[in-house]
This record gives C-alpha cells, sequence and structure tokens, in this order.
C-alpha cells in the first residue's frame, strides 16, 4: 500500500514538475529509484485483461525484458501519401495527414495508388541502415489513417497488391528483418478514412455514411490483424495508433488488446489500442490496457516512473515524407535525444518518412550513419540501461548498469565537455573502483573522491563532440546525495495527519526540523520513518551519516484547514439537475444559455441529442460520510470543472483528450453543494467523476451519493 502513495506522490510531483519548464535539481533521481521500485511492483502485479488462453501466457516482466534492453527502434511512416510528398493545390505544408488535412475526396485520393511504383525499395537496405544506426526494432506502418495497406490482405483491394509496384511490403521487411536479426514491429491505425464502415465521416467529405456499420469494420480490421499477426512470422510490437474517435470505446480497446495478445503469447502492445490515443495514461495501477506509453514528440521532463515508455519523434516535423520539410534535427540533436530518454529509463521510436521512390530520404541517411557511428562507440551506455540516479547532472545527463550484486557502472554522457580538464560528480558517495572513457577503455582515469564529490581527470579536448561517456565503476548500488521524499496523504488537514519521510540510502538517519529551520546533526531523528503532525508547519528533512549531513534538504508545507460546515437542504430527492448546452465552446465558463433541463441520478452525458459540441452544468449535493479531506478527480474529454460549496476544486478545463485531473477539500460529515461543469468539443467524449476520503475509498461518485433539491410541490 505504501507504494502505491509513494506512487501517488511520485506521480503528483511529476505531473507537477513536468508542467515547470525545468524540473528542480533535486527531484529526478528520487523519481528514478522509485522508479525501479514501481516498475518492480507494477508488472509484479500487472493482472492480464481477460488472460487470453494461450500456453505459454507470458507476464509483462517476461515480454518486455527484449524492449528494456533494446531502448532505441526505427519508426517508418510510408504509404500513398508520400506520393505527393506534402504537397497539395499549392500547399506544401502536408505529410501523412493529407487526405483529411487537404480536405481531398477519397475518390480523387484513389488516383494515388496507381502512381505508388517505389522501384528503388530493398527491403534488405533499409533493414541494414537500420542495424548499422544501431536499432534494435522497426515499426513499419502497415495501415495508416487513410486506410492503404502495405501488405497483401484479402479483405481489400485497397492494397500495395493493386498498385504497379504490386509487391508486399510488409512481406519483405519481414524477411529482411528475420535475416539481420531486428525485431519487427507493425504500426497499425484504428482510424480509416476510407473504409464505408468506419465512422465517422470526416466533417468536411460528403461521402455517405448512411448503411455503414462500425461492427462490420472492427471485423475487418480484426480480420487484417490476423492477416498480419499469422503471415509474418513473430511479430514484437504492435504499435496501435488513432484510437481516439467517439464510434471507438474502450471496451473495442481492452477487446483489440487481448484479440492481438491471443495471436502471439510474447507480443508487446502499445498503450493505443486503448481509447485515448497519444495521451492515454498509463498508470502504475494498471487502469488501461497497453504495455507502455507512448508520449509523442517530447520526452517526459522527470521520465514515468514505474511504467514502461517509449518517446516518438521525427527527424524533421512530418511523419510522412514531404519534400519542402528542411527543418531537420542534427545528428547531435538526436543522440542528445536518446540519451535524454534513455536517462529517464524510457525508448526512442525515431521515424523516417521514405520517399514514393522506395528511397529513404539522404538528410534522414546522413542523420542515421552519424547515430551509428556514434553508437558503435557508446551503445552500451544506452542499451539495457537504467535511469539515471542523480538528481541532475549539469554538464549532461547518466545512465546506469547493475554490473552485479556489488558493483555498478554508470555512464555519464557529457554534452558540456570540462574546460579545466576536471568533471566534477556531484554526491556519490560511493567508492569509485575505476573510471575511463568508452572511447578508450584501455586507459583509467584518475579519480579524486572527498565528502560525496567525486572529481574525475579527463583529457582537454572531448573525445566527441555530440555527447563523450565517461563510465565510472562503483562498488555497490548507487549511494547518491539524494534528497529524502516527503509524503502524506494529502497537504492539508483537518486533525492530525501521518507524514512518511523516506529514503532509499543505507546506513543514514533523517533527521527533520518542524519550524522551517535547516536540519542540523541537533535535530530530532525520524523513527519508523513517520511523524504525526497536528498543526500547521513546514516540515524540512535531511539525511545525516554519523554527525555529516550527507544530502540535500527537502521541504513541504501542511496546513490544517477548518472542515466546510454541511448544509441541509430541506426537501431532497435522489440524483441531480441538470442543464445541456449547445456550442463549440473552449471553456466551462462559455455555458451560458441552457437548451434544456433535466434531471439525472449522477453525472451523464447520456441526455447529450449529438456527438459533439454540447456542454453540461450539473447541479446537487454530496453526501460526505466522514469529516476529513477529500479529492475529487475528473477525467473527461474535453474540458470539466468541479466545485463544493461554491469553491472550484478541479480545474480541468480546456479542449483536450481524455485528462485526468484532481483537487482537494476538507468537508464535515454531512451534505455538501457540488456543481460540475462539462463540455465536448469533438472527437472522442468522457466524463467520470471519482472520489476518495476517509470511508470512502477511491471510487466514481455513487447514484446513492448524490441528492437534488426537490421544487415544493405548490
Ligand atoms: O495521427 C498520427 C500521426 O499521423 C502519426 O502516425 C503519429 C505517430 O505517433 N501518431 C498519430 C498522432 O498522434
Amino acid at each position: 500500500m505504501k507504494l502505491v502513495k509513494i506512487a501517488m506522490a511520485i506521480s503528483l510531483l511529476s505531473a507537477l514538475l513536468s508542467a515547470a519548464p525545468q524540473p528542480p535539481s533535486n527531484a529526478l533521481g528520487f523519481i528514478n529509484l522509485i522508479d525501479g521500485l514501481l516498475k518492480a511492483r507494477a508488472v509484479a502485479t500487472r493482472k492480464p485483461y481477460n488472460k487470453p488462453s494461450l500456453p505459454p501466457y507470458l507476464s509483462a516482466e517476461q515480454r518486455m525484458e527484449w524492449w528494456r534492453e533494446a531502448r532505441f527502434g526505427l519508426f517508418i511512416h510510408w504509404g500513398l501519401y508520400s506520393v505527393p510528398a506534402g504537397e497539395w493545390d499549392g500547399k506544401t505544408s502536408y505529410g501523412e495527414w493529407i487526405l483529411n488535412s487537404a480536405k481531398i475526396p477519397v475518390s480523387q485520393y484513389e488516383n494515388f495508388k496507381t502512381q505508388f511504383n517505389p522501384t528503388k525499395f530493398d527491403a534488405d537496405a533499409w533493414v541494414k541502415m537500420a542495424v548499422d544506426a544501431g536499432f534494435k526494432y522497426i515499426v513499419i506502418t502497415t495501415k495508416h489513417h487513410d486506410g492503404f495497406c502495405l501488405f497483401d490482405s484479402e479483405l481489400t483491394d485497397w492494397s500495395i497488391t493493386s498498385t504497379p509496384f504490386k509487391r508486399d511490403i510488409i512481406k519483405e521487411i519481414a524477411e529482411a528483418c528475420k535475416k539481420q536479426d531486428i525485431k519487427l514491429g507493425l504500426y497499425y491505425s484504428v482510424m480509416d478514412w476510407h473504409h464505408p464502415d468506419y465512422l465517422p465521416r470526416r466533417p468536411w467529405e460528403d461521402r455517405p455514411s448512411d448503411g455503414a456499420k462500425f461492427d462490420d469494420y472492427v471485423t475487418y480490421m480484426k480480420g487484417q490483424l490476423k492477416e498480419l499477426l499469422t503471415r509474418y512470422g513473430p511479430v514484437w510490437v504492435l504499435w496501435y495508433d488513432g484510437s481516439w474517435e467517439h464510434a471507438w470505446t474502450r471496451e473495442m480497446g481492452l477487446d483489440l488488446y487481448n484479440y492481438t495478445r491471443s495471436f502471439q503469447p510474447r507480443i508487446i502492445v502499445n498503450n493505443r489500442a486503448d481509447k485515448g490515443g497519444a495521451t492515454t495514461q498509463m498508470t502504475v495501477d494498471n487502469l488501461f490496457a497497453g504495455d507502455y506509453q507512448t508520449p509523442e514528440q517530447r520526452v517526459p521532463p522527470m521520465g514515468l516512473p514505474g511504467i514502461d515508455w517509449e518517446t516518438c519523434m521525427t527527424m524533421n516535423d512530418h511523419w510522412g515524407y514531404n519534400s519542402a520539410d528542411k527543418n531537420w534535427k542534427s545528428g547531435t540533436e538526436l543522440i542528445r535525444t536518446l540519451i535524454d530518454v534513455a536517462s529517464k529509463g524510457g525508448n526512442l521510436l525515431l521515424n523516417v518518412g521514405p520517399m514514393a521512390t522506395g528511397e529513404i530520404p539522404q538528410a534522414s541517411v546522413e542523420r542515421l550513419f552519424e547515430i551509428g557511428r556514434w553508437m558503435k562507440v557508446n551503445g552500451e551506455s544506452i542499451y539495457g540501461t537504467q535511469a539515471n540516479p542523480f538528481p541532475s547532472l549539469d554538464f549532461g545527463r547518466c545512465t546506469r548498469r547493475n554490473i552485479d550484486s556489488s558493483a555498478t557502472r554508470l555512464y555519464f554522457h557529457v554534452f558540456d565537455w570540462p574546460k579545466n580538464g576536471t568533471l566534477k560528480i556531484p554526491g556519490l558517495y560511493n567508492k569509485v573502483t575505476k573510471a575511463y572513457l568508452l572511447s578508450n577503455s584501455s586507459r583509467q582515469l584518475k579519480v579524486v573522491q572527498r565528502e560525496g564529490q567525486t572529481e574525475i581527470t579527463v583529457p582537454a579536448v572531448a573525445p566527441d563532440d555530440k555527447a563523450s561517456v565517461v563510465a565510472v565503476e562503483i562498488s555497490g548500488a548507487p549511494d547518491i546525495a539524494l534528497p529524502p521524499a516527503i509524503n502524506a496523504a494529502a497537504p492539508i488537514f483537518d486533525k492530525e495527519l501521518e507524514i512518511v519521510l523516506f529514503t532509499g540510502r543505507q546506513n543514514v538517519v533523517l533527521r527533520y526540523s518542524l519550524d522551517g529551520s535547516e536540519p542540523t546533526a541537533e535535530h530530532p531523528i525520524v523513527s519508523q520513518g513517520k511523524i504525526i503532525i497536528d498543526k500547521t508547519c513546514t516540515i524540512k528533512v535531511r539525511a545525516f551519516r554519523d554527525k555529516t549531513p550527507v544530502s540535500p534538504t527537502s521541504e513541504a508545507a501542511f496546513k490544517k484547514v477548518i472542515p466546510k460546515p454541511s448544509v441541509k437542504p430541506d426537501n431532497l430527492a435522489d440524483g441531480v439537475d441538470w442543464s445541456y448546452f449547445e456550442g463549440s465552446f473552449k471553456l466551462c465558463e462559455e455555458l451560458k444559455e441552457p437548451k434544456d433541463t433535466g434531471t439525472s441520478v449522477n453525472f451523464t452525458i447520456e441526455p447529450a441529442k449529438r456527438l459533439e459540441n454540447y456542454g453540461f452544468r450539473f447541479n446537487g449535493y454530496i453526501d460526505v460520510p466522514a469529516t476529513g479531506v477529500f479529492t475529487f478527480f475528473t477525467t473527461s474529454d474535453d474540458g470539466t470543472c468541479l466545485w463544493i460549496d461554491g469553491e472550484k476544486i478541479v480545474d480541468n478545463d480546456g479542449i483536450h483528450r481524455r485528462t485526468l485531473k484532481s483537487g482537494m477539500v476538507a468537508l464535515e460529515k454531512g451534505l455538501h453543494a457540488i456543481r460540475v461543469d462539462y463540455f465536448q468539443r469533438n472527437d472522442s467524449a468522457e466524463l467520470k467523476i471519482h472520489w476518495e476520503g476517509p470511508d470512502v475509498p477511491k471510487q466514481a461518485i455513487g447514484d446513492n451519493d448524490l441528492k437534488r433539491d426537490e421544487p415544493k410541490k405548490q
């Protein structure tokens, strides 16, 4: 249970910090320390979704092992959209979305099929380029949102075999991957702008949708997945995408996840079979189908503790080939992005968008060559490593590898080479047994250590200006000056509050103060890892070894509050009142003129009269079973706001995909006014309200918890 609470604190901390432009220095290392604990817990406790009856059923831990070792994959976005190459009607800003973005009628887009003849396509050469660049897996689009298939499907002729090229691209890539021992992953889009049974249609198109049966589309999609999962040998990753539109449901996503796993027991499925698309938040307690999270075009500032994750990223600004896009990231930037991702415990899926000729753009080839050259010398500092154990390093990044139970190797990726020839490693309390450059491992570097400061004498010139790697071997597990963690159920309380003070370090004591003063060797020691407070205070805590401080100081403020008094409406009925609004809203405050009103047993969007551009305002009372601090959560697509007794507690406003936000308030036992504003702009629509507090384990607010004013009968 403790780990879950720490996980909550971590994810809260990560969320807060990820909002910060630059996370404060003293959080990253602790996050990563817990990361390992949580990953082990998350994997150990991950319950399979309707576990496919397949022997041998492989646990997440078994399936993820090679993927965590791999750290680096090649993404390939290729299809008919490479024919226009981003240009249409005089504009040159399009990519793989060109059908939709340029509003090309499907009938007109189909003409590209007759033009697609990539005679220079050479699967063996592509795969060799990937292997030489240091990639350990490839994920290639088998069908993107335009529905066009790069594989021979018996279920459609909207595929490669109906082009002048005819050959099955996926088959040739699969064979080349097998020959060159690199793992094959397949990308498959749920969203399909071509299939007559897929819904919704694009809002701008006049292609009729009457007679369209979405269930028939799901049958088609599952038929194609069966083809992909039974014809091309081992498929190691299924990379779903396009699962955010309102016809696709969570139940379908969970079913698709299990369906995929039923064909190949060791396959890994990303988090986009489940509803929510790129922003579906994996959670340590496994609320979503999927084996890893897929942040796109960004690196989570604090990593994603306790969760497997992979950043996917383009080399320029487009996934699909765009001939006009010259905004290429440099090789150095791409290498440093890979290092950054690995230092936070994630994988990088780096994209190329091949041309209609079947060639990889020259700018991509050059960067792949540059990356490969760096990986040949430094790949061991990426493959199979774990996240950086340090709070932060001002000269670069760090990854770690457990050599055995008694030793660890740290890889310091130096972006800013020290001009004075001394690399300073802050807060390392282990004995360094040896240090050397990965580019010259035969030559040991001089190391001087004193009171947590390690100084390594390095050559005057950096071995590699992209990133030079200094390997440092230490005895035992990293003993690093991480700030102690301060963890409590909430930053507010009404009577007293238990606060857990935690450090993962051996043979240290934690000393603390409650008056905001800096802890010294004379301050009290935390006993049994916790303290109880009964008044507002600022806690400061620091680790000591003997009488010497060996960590930065952590601090947190806690506030004693008076619970809001309950109210006693006199004429109550079950449920809540609602007002219904229509319009293309951007914020909850825009809900002004209701088009309809009614009552419902709970917060539901059932009464909506259309799929998009509507909103609700709910008003009622919530029956609080005990006095204390309550947390309210809204998970919504799009915006929600939640008030208790007129105070806004949750602000989850704005246009966004499924997003979870929460807020806390101290309440007296009894009834309290609750108001929820919600609006749906477009795509998926979702509204879920949960709460948690004394006598209320985290749960959806139940029908029996809600009351409303019943107008007096005249
Ligand atoms: O809409 C797609 C997009 O075209 C591209 O395939 C990216 C890659 O992750 N995924 C979707 C956007 O999130």
